[in-house]
């Protein structure tokens, strides 16, 4: 993939305000200045783009189609493999009809797995099971042939390099390539866009050591409004079910926001809405849930975003018409009766998601930023609720430097003074160094940019697919976030 952009023009340099008032700096002001982030934008996706990918068009056949009952057992299936019933299973789901036509010497696929195992035990290679293939094709016995094809597949399943999940960090395989994939929000097309244009499923299923990482924020803001959460969240479930080993759903604001409300007390909520002069006009139980509509919208939602002080043990509150934060309506629009309890069952999921991957060659991917207080990665394992909230939160600083060097300063984004950071370069510097990172590559934000340390990739929301995806490899060493991929090059010389 590379980014075909003409280079931008130098961005203004903004000068810090002569008298800093640290540590509340104003917010940086990326709205008034388009011109950093000057990129052609297709005026509409749909009509503009001819998909060609039969991969990604037969993911998103049912993604959105799907009734409640069938939605919710996909869900269920893709729970139990993160829970961590491993490859065994998914080969068994994935052989299942293979497995019927099994005859003689390897019956059942158990049998193969038991099989592979001990050659896996034995440290057998690869060799072994294509000389017995060999040696079968010589001999024209189409059941072996057939069952050692499959014995093949699973010896090379469980030898592979695969990801692993130590608490709420992911670690990626040492090589092969990642896609990280900046916030979807419920924007069907442009998913579907990146991996027709990425050919992501293709190359999985041909065997490349491809892998997906998703960072966060599958909802919310959706296009179509009442079907493009559903879509999203069905297609991107249908490939971890498909691609378990190769898909890496990290969480982002948006999913932990409603989390957080979904475990509010309604007591509480009112509470707060009070405090801030908010009047509660009626509510509506939904599963693990509520959604609460108030008189004056604008102080409602004033009210809202206040109300996520607290990190870890805030309230957080849905009005019937706040966007962004419509997915409960959302559901209700999908599925009737039944979206309450849609909602509720995402929210168990969403629980589950991991916040970070970290490669082997130093790239770090996460939702918004580096947490103040974060000394390695290993913080990242079983994260405080103040790292957690950060790391889904948190804005680099716009022009990178904070005034004196500063690596923190408190952003008053959105109103939600006291909780999410600006971080700088010397933030990411002086975590990089302790960690032994090399870069970091996040989302949350609509902007495309790539600085020494951090690529961030615009929201999708803005319909931007073609840059809000980067693959890079997870072997190839790196010095900073430049070298990800040489087309990011021409976006970083501006800056
Ligand atoms: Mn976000």
């Amino acid at each position: 993939m590379s980014f075909n952009f003409p280079p931008p023009p130098p961005p203004k340099q903004k000068e810090p305000p002569k008298e800093f008032n640290f540590p509340t700096p104003p917010p940086p002001k990326q709205k008034e200045e388009p011109k950093q982030f000057n990129f052609p934008v297709p005026e509409s996706n749909e009509i503009a783009y001819r998909y060609t990918s039969k991969e990604a068009e037969s993911l998103f056949s049912r993604a959105g189609k799907r009734t409640f009952e069938e939605a919710m057992e996909l869900l269920s299936n893709v729970e139990r493999i993160m829970a961590g019933e491993d490859i065994i299973a998914s080969l068994q789901e994935k052989y299942a009809d293979k497995e019927k036509k099994m005859k003689p010497d390897l019956n059942t696929l158990n049998e193969v797995i038991r099989v592979v195992e001990k050659k896996v035990a034995n440290k057998k290679d690869e060799d072994y099971f294509n000389e017995e293939l060999g040696k079968a094709e010589a001999g024209g016995n189409e059941d072996k042939i057939r069952g050692l094809k499959i014995a093949l597949d699973v010896f090379r399943a469980m030898t592979a390099p695969r990801p692993w999940g130590e608490g709420s960090l992911i670690h990626l395989p040492p090589e092969g390539k990642a896609i990280a994939i900046g916030d979807i929000h419920g924007h069907p097309d442009c998913l579907r866009k990146i991996l027709d244009e990425s050919k992501a499923i293709e190359r999985i299923k041909s065997g490349e050591k491809l892998f997906l990482v998703f960072l966060g924020d599958y909802i919310d803001r959706a296009k179509p409004a009442d079907s493009g959460d559903a879509a999203v969240l069905e297609a991107i479930l249908e490939l971890k079910h498909r691609f378990a080993d190769n898909v890496i759903l990290l969480m982002g604001n948006h999913e932990t926001m409603h989390v957080k409300f979904s475990a509010a007390n309604l007591e509480e909520v009112k509470k707060e809405f009070d405090k801030r002069g908010a009047t509660v006009e009626s509510e509506q139980r939904i599963t693990n849930g509520w959604i609460i509509r108030w008189k004056d919208r604008e102080t409602g939602e004033r009210a809202m975003r206040l109300a996520l002080e607290k990190p870890g043990g805030g309230v957080d509150v849905f009005g019937e018409s706040s966007s962004p934060h419509d997915f409960p309506e959302s559901m209700g629009k999908h599925f009737q009766d039944k979206g309450g309890d849609a909602y509720g069952r995402y929210m168990q999921f969403f629980k589950t998601l991991p916040i970070a991957a970290v490669s082997h060659n130093g790239v770090l991917l996460l939702h918004a930023g580096i947490a103040k207080g974060m000394e390695s990665v290993k913080d990242l394992v079983n994260p405080t609720p103040e790292v957690e909230f950060q790391v889904l939160w948190n804005d680099p600083w716009d022009c990178w430097h904070l005034p004196n060097g500063a690596k923190f300063a408190l952003s008053d984004r959105d109103g939600r003074r006291g909780t999410i950071f600006y971080f700088s370069e010397a933030a990411v510097s002086e975590f990089f160094a302790k960690a032994g990172l090399k870069a970091l590559v996040r989302s949350h934000q609509q902007q495309n940019l790539v600085w020494n340390l951090l690529a961030s990739l615009t929201s999708t929301d803005y319909d931007t697919p073609n840059i809000a995806y980067l693959e890079f490899d997870l072997k190839k060493e790196i010095a900073d976030a430049k070298d990800l991929d040489p087309g990011l090059k021409e976006i970083a010389s501006w800056h």
